[in-house]
């Protein structure tokens, strides 16, 4: 997308990233900062079954943490939590920085607590830091939610590889769910290669778009368009009758080219506005007539299942590589051969090699 496209159309600016708001307890937090007192497994374990937000804050950051203790510890609360997991609804939204996606988070997440439910709210966004802009930075847009007993918002993960956030970020599902959060969103980026994370990681991926915008102009690619389980044009309140129908048509075109998914759903294109509520009771009915469907039809529990086993081999490789770049030989060569071969003077197999070969060589001493 270019500049002048970009500031033509101004629902596809980016936002400006403003403070994070954790909707957690802060007067609990700072309690706990206060005594500066560690939990023990069960009081993390107990704290995190009764719903209490405060310890499962604090749980969380176990999970981002970089110390070993820390991680093992949290592993050990994940794996307390497990027979309390699962039980929920998880659901991907993307689109690009603009389309509105927290906007519309606010609002579904809104009806759907009026329905009974409670929701955490987590992110996926590699290129985040605590204090600058972030996907969920966005105090407004989620003003009620934040300050909703029922809602949980949890900014994403920050520092490392796609991956690395990615890993805590599943592991926090595991902790929202035994906190008894029964819906789970997961807003990503929408630029890129953080969708397919996502993806994996959720029963139902809802692409929001905007009408009046060819897809290429939105900047979505035909493979995130493919693991759409449906696409919401969102901001209908302020586009042509025609522009939208247009869309419609656009999209559900599109959508037909694809192969017939495993589900046996077939992606529905629908629309909304997030601004003023229109279509978005209808939204959460198609995700639960999906539920139900794949509930019946088996491709519910397959997917959890295949996710899972994805999720095992990708911490796998996960922690393999970070293990790797942590390593102290690795790290003190690692600027000098990558030269090398930007010198030309030796092949790039030739210097992962040399790399691996440092490792391994200080692995087995
Ligand atoms: N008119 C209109 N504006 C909307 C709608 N949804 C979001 N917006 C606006 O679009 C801008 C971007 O929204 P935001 O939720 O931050 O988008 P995100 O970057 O995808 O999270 C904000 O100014 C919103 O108020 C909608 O349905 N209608
Ligand atoms: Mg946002």
């Amino acid at each position: 997308m270019s500049d002048e496209t970009k500031n033509n159309n101004p629902s596809l600016s980016v936002n400006e990233g403003v403070e994070q708001n954790n909707a957690i307890n802060r007067k609990g937090l700072e309690r706990f900062k206060n005594k500066g007192s560690s939990l023990s497994l069960d009081e993390y374990v107990d704290g995190i079954k009764s719903g209490n937000r405060t310890i499962l804050s604090r749980a969380i950051t176990l999970i981002e943490s970089t110390k070993t203790e820390h991680r093992e510890l949290a592993q050990d609360i994940i794996e307390q939590c497990l027979p309390d997991t699962g039980n929920s609804i998880r659901l991907g939204i993307t689109g690009v920085p603009g389309v509105g996606k927290s906007t519309f988070i606010e609002s579904l997440g809104n009806h759907i607590i009026d329905q009974g439910n409670k929701l955490a709210v987590l992110a996926i966004d590699p290129s985040s830091t605590r204090t600058k802009g972030s996907i969920l930075g966005d105090k407004t847009r989620m003003e009620t939610l934040a300050t909703n007993d029922n809602a949980f918002i949890r900014p994403s993960p920050t520092g490392g590889s796609l991956g690395g956030v990615a890993r805590k970020t599943r592991e926090t599902i595991y902790l929202c769910e035994a906190a008894g959060f029964d819906t789970i969103f997961i807003e990503t980026v929408g630029v890129g290669q953080s969708e397919t994370t996502v993806h994996s990681m959720v029963d139902f991926f809802l692409l929001l778009m905007l009408a009046g915008a060819g897809d290429e102009l939105q900047g979505i690619k035909r493979g995130i368009m493919e693991m759409a389980d449906a696409i919401a044009i969102n901001k209908v309140d302020e586009a042509s009758e025609k522009a939208v129908n247009q869309a419609v048509r656009e999209y559900k075109n599109a959508l037909h080219l694809y192969p017939e998914t495993k589900s046996g759903w077939s992606p529905k294109v629908t629309t909304c506005s997030a601004l003023t509520d229109q279509g978005i009771s209808e939204i959460w009915e198609m995700v639960q007539e999906y539920m139900q469907q794949t509930k019946e039809n088996g491709y519910f529990e397959d997917n959890r299942n295949r996710q899972a086993k994805h999720w095992m081999y990708d911490t796998i490789s996960n922690r393999l590589t970070e293990h790797f770049y942590d390593n102290p030989a690795v790290k003190k060569k690692q600027q000098q051969i990558e030269q090398q071969v930007l010198n030309g003077e030796i092949s790039s197999f030739k210097a992962a090699q040399k790399l691996l070969d440092l490792y391994f060589r200080k692995m087995e001493n």
